[in-house]
């Protein structure tokens, strides 16, 4: 099984900044427990950052036929995104959307996504664990035991 993991605009910026919101590890050390989670698990993953809305998109179309899965953590798009929303829901593939922070617990302008729309299923809260549990999440929904 192949995933595909899209990390938005500043998350290149982790562990720089707002360690109180956001943890102290950088985006390095985040994928590095993404990789090291997937191994274990018999996952091939592909990790991509950017902060540019239209690259994100070209990634979620070159998606189609290459995983069975992505998970995407859109950044402050998740909150203005019409556009990516629409990449989400045109791929007709499985889209967990993950968030370092409780978005539900900070201003109100976070507190709408209109990319979790179109996804699965949100998590949201639970710093980098997230994006493991979405792996996880991931191939459960594709009929495969995490843990076997
Ligand atoms: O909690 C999340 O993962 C967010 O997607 C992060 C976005 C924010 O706009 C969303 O509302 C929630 C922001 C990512 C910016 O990350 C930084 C990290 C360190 C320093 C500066 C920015």
């Amino acid at each position: 099984m192949r995933i595909l993991v899209l990390h938005g605009p500043n998350l290149n910026l982790l562990g720089t900044r707002e360690p109180e919101v956001y943890g102290t590890e950088t985006l390095a050390q985040v994928d590095e427990r993404i990789r090291r989670h997937a191994a274990s698990r018999g996952v091939e993953v592909e990790i991509f950052q950017s902060n540019h809305e239209g690259e994100l998109i070209d990634r979620l179309h070159a998606a189609r036929g290459r995983v069975q899965g992505v998970v995407i953590n859109p950044g402050g798009y998740t909150h203005t995104s019409v556009a990516l929303r629409d990449a989400i829901a045109a791929i007709g593939l499985p889209v967990i959307e993950v968030h370092l922070s409780n978005i539900h617990a900070r201003e109100p302008f976070r507190r709408r996504s209109l990319t979790a729309e179109a996804c699965v299923g949100v998590i949201s809260g639970l710093g980098p664990v997230g994006y493991l549990l979405a792996i996880d999440a991931l191939m459960q929904l594709a009929g495969r035991d995490p843990h076997a």
